[in-house]
């Protein structure tokens, strides 16, 4: 039992992390609370997260004494709307440990984004935050039908991204057998498959596509590995991919995982693999919010906007109302009820491309590009401006099975189905197999040359 105590705070504490749990396959309390419980649940919870932050963490004071809002102010869950919103440039702020609620000592690990441009965001773990990550993790991965006694092949990439260590970390608690392949050396991955016959896979949807092809090239059907279960997530993927992925190894079930590492890393939300109908966000730990993004004001449930989220319980990094600029809408619960679902994420606000006016979501021409049985799930988006104006390229691969002529004409509807679906006019290239970059763990779909010409090294 750990010795250790979270710094102090004037509202008591009201949350233990769960003890390994006795019967790691069955569901736990919190899990299976209803709306009301969960809601006064979140209540204590975030009560104490809004002091804990307040008191520790100098950032939260400063921006909390400008908004002229206290804790004190927190009385009822709607109250939570009185205090400011914060992003990716308030915990770049506090680079590296600023944001930090704990001294250096009580930190157990560190991970780090990667960061595109600039500086990476560092978030920080206690041993209590890892115990609650493990058991969210847990928690998705049981949910998604994954059992203890299995084996688990996870191909998340090891290292500062938070993915593979944190879904190990869940798949030990839940009391399977990791395999910590970690991304990239497609051969070794199914050789380890072929050799290992693991039930699951842990992946990026495109990763298991990339994974896929690697066995077809051996000659080998993906129907044939022993891959039950796969939990997918750490980018946008849609449900014409999960049929994709499905058809393609046969009786398998690709169910989602969601999250982010400043919110905590993959298990904040998980699908159940009976009902495979949207992620549920585990609402004991994290409160979301959907805003819109351009005036700021929270929505209603089912409206489609930005995700926010409070952290209830984190000791290390206490988030309060981030913006995660990912879009989706909550809707409520199913297999869950206590806690809502996220439907799909369409994109990420940064990511959006805006087209003469128009936007679009690289997950829009997934979505339609997937509609044409001669047209393969690769393709990449490439933007430039040869005159005054913007154009987009999709350059996609036809499938093996399709000849050019084929895949020429599914990509003549394909262009038909993005301008009048999406409103967008766009140029097809249609590719042979093999011609694009395979991704090997976040696929890269966007290559914008609108400011640098093509050839000058982006
Ligand atoms: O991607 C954590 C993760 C690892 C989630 C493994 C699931 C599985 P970050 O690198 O901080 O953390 O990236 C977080 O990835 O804000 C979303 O834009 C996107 N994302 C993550 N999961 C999903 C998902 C990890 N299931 C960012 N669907 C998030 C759509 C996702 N987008």
């Amino acid at each position: 039992m750990s010795t250790y105590k979270a710094p102090p705070c004037s509202v008591e504490n009201p949350y233990t992390p769960p003890a390994k749990p006795a019967d790691p396959g069955s569901p736990d309390a919190e899990e299976l609370m209803s709306r009301d419980q969960i809601e006064s649940l979140q209540f204590e919870r975030l009560r104490w997260s809004l002091h804990y932050a307040y008191e520790n963490v100098a950032a939260y004071k400063e921006l909390y004494d400008e908004h002229d809002v206290h804790p004190g102010d927190f009385k009822e869950l709607d109250d939570l709307k009185l205090f400011p919103y914060t992003d990716k440039e308030f915990l770049r702020k506090a680079y590296p440990f600023k944001a930090f609620a704990v001294p250096m000592s009580d930190l157990r690990r560190i991970h780090a984004s990667s960061g595109t441009t600039g500086q990476p965001t560092v978030v920080g773990y206690t041993e209590n935050d890892l115990t609650t990550w493990a058991s969210l993790v847990a928690r998705c991965f049981r949910f998604s039908g994954i059992k203890p006694g299995q084996k688990v092949h996870n191909a998340y990439g090891y290292g500062l991204f938070t993915g593979g260590l944190g879904a190990h970390a869940g798949a030990e608690r839940l009391g399977t057998a990791v395999i910590p392949m970690s991304g990239g050396q497609t051969e070794k991955q199914i050789q380890l498959i072929r050799d290992f016959e693991p039930d699951a896979i842990l992946s990026t949807p495109t990763y298991l596509l990339t994974i896929a092809d690697g066995f077809r090239k051996l000659g080998i059907d993906p129907k044939e590995t022993s891959l039950k279960t796969a939990v997918l997530g750490a980018e946008p993927w849609t449900e014409e991919m999960r049929h994709e992925i499905e058809k393609t190894f046969g009786t398998l079930k690709a169910c989602d995982i969601y999250g982010l590492s400043e919110v905590m890393g993959p298990g904040v939300a998980g699908e159940s693999g009976e009902t495979q109908d949207g992620s549920h966000l585990w609402e004991d730990h994290f409160r979301p919010e959907i805003i819109d993004p351009f005036d700021d004001t929270v929505l209603d449930v089912g409206r489609p906007g930005e995700l926010v989220f409070t952290s209830l319980t984190k000791e290390a990094l206490p988030i309060i109302r981030y913006r995660t600029h990912d879009l989706t809408r909550l809707l409520p619960g199913t297999q869950r009820p206590g806690h809502r679902r996220l439907g799909r994420i369409t994109g990420r606000s940064d990511d959006m491309i805006i087209l003469r006016g128009v936007n679009l979501f690289p997950s829009q021409v997934e979505e339609l590009a997937l509609q044409q049985p001669e047209l393969s799930p690769h393709f990449a988006l490439e933007l430039t401006r040869p005159g005054r104006m913007d154009e987009m390229t999709v350059r996609i691969e036809r499938r093996e099975d399709a000849t050019m002529q084929q895949a020429e004409d599914a990509g003549k509807r394909l262009l038909h189905d993005i301008k009048t679906k999406i409103g967008s006019s766009c140029r097809i290239e249609v590719l042979d197999p093999d011609i694009l970059p395979r991704s090997v763990g976040k696929i890269r779909r966007i290559y914008d040359y609108r400011n640098k010409p093509k050839g000058t090294g982006e």
